[in-house]
């Protein structure tokens, strides 16, 4: 029985089994419970006593060698398959669902680009604010129909002994951000002021209780209303186009003047009259004007030193604009098959 496993002890160290088939042949043909080495085992029994701790020892070394050879083989075999054969990193990756941006993100963040290459910074303040940023410091009158509830979200303190209605809100504009870095900062300011304001509006095609806004405030010495022109019809060509014009009509607000509203020429059209511009040729885009001197004053800084000009306009009316989609809604509801219209860059 000794020759028997010495000459299979050789036959183990000159195997090579190459590829999963030929060891699985090696496996059942040695170590599989009708193999070689069970079968060995179960002769062992019948060896004579004295020759019993010798033959124990080659036939354990026998199946130890064995088994060696077979976890061995299997080892470079699962190598081999995950590094070379199987796997092909070439291959291109499964398509990945990427998302769009929201087209508000997307002119929002071009606005702010054309006024950051002309030196405006970007700020942004609180959306929950007081009476005073929002109304006061920018010269509404005290019974100014802009403070009536129908217009604005008040906010109530949850304890009786707080509630102070009408002194916290939502803002009806993003102005109030501008006030407090008017507070803050000493001329020269130039910056501009995105951010998302609330109106108590019913819901329409034209009309959303929020919407987002971006205003500029430009305030130095000897700031005048050339300069202000001049800024708006850069503007109007970094984002309509060269061949855009403008037109500055007259207008109010509280916190300006004199004030202007700005026109576009179509979009559509470029001016000829179609249906978008209602045969006007002339699309409104922004409100602006120079900053009234008691809002000037109201935040500490010298009406008789310093002008500013400011402007304001909805980031949606800008999106309508741009993009011909004349429904606010779509911009509210993330409609997957409207989002994905607006693959870009961006
Ligand atoms: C300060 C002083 C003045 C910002 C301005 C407008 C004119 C304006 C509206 C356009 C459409 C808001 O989105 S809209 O409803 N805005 O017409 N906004 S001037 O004036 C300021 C801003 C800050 C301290």
């Amino acid at each position: 029985m000794i020759d028997k496993i010495k000459s299979y002890l050789e036959d183990i160290a000159s195997a090579n089994p190459s590829g999963a088939d030929e060891l699985e042949s090696f496996r059942l043909k040695y170590l599989s419970k009708k193999g070689i080495i069970p079968e060995l085992f179960d002769e062992f029994r019948n060896v004579p006593a004295d020759l019993k701790k010798e033959v124990g020892q080659k036939l354990n070394e026998l199946k130890q060698k064995a088994q060696e050879k077979y976890n061995s083989v299997k080892r470079s075999l699962i190598t081999e398959v995950s590094s070379v054969s199987e796997i092909d990193l070439t291959k291109p990756a499964f398509p990945y669902p990427e998302g769009t941006r929201h087209p508000i993100s997307i002119v929002r963040r071009e606005l702010i680009g054309i006024f950051s290459r002309i030196g405006f910074t970007v700020s942004e303040g609180p959306e929950i604010e007081d009476d005073n940023h929002v109304f006061t410091k920018l010269n509404f009158a005290p019974e100014h129909p802009a403070r009536d509830m129908q217009d604005t979200f008040y906010i109530y303190r949850i304890s009786p002994e707080e509630s102070n209605p009408g002194d916290i809100l939502l803002r009806t504009h993003t102005s109030s951000v501008q006030v407090r870095v008017m507070e803050n900062q000493k001329p020269p300011i130039r910056t501009i002021s995105p951010g998302r304001v609330f109106r108590n509006e019913a819901i329409s095609a034209r009309a959303h209780c929020i919407f987002h806004q971006i205003e500029g405030l430009y305030i130095d010495e000897n700031v005048s209303f050339a300069d202000l022109k001049q800024t708006l019809s850069f503007f109007a060509a970094e984002l309509l186009g060269r061949d855009t014009k403008i037109r500055l009509r007259p207008s109010y607000f509280p916190f300006t003047e004199p004030s202007a509203e700005m026109d576009v020429s179509c979009t559509i059209c470029g001016g000829k009259g179609c249906n978008v511009c209602k045969y006007t040729g002339w699309l409104e885009l922004l409100g602006c004007g120079m900053v009234h001197p008691n809002v000037l004053e109201a935040c500490n800084i010298d009406s008789k030193k310093y002008t500013g000009f400011a402007f304001g306009m909805g980031i949606e009316r800008a999106a309508m604009l741009k993009y011909q989609v004349n429904d606010l809604r779509l911009y509210f509801e993330n409609d997957l098959r409207f989002l994905e219209q607006f693959r870009t860059a961006l």
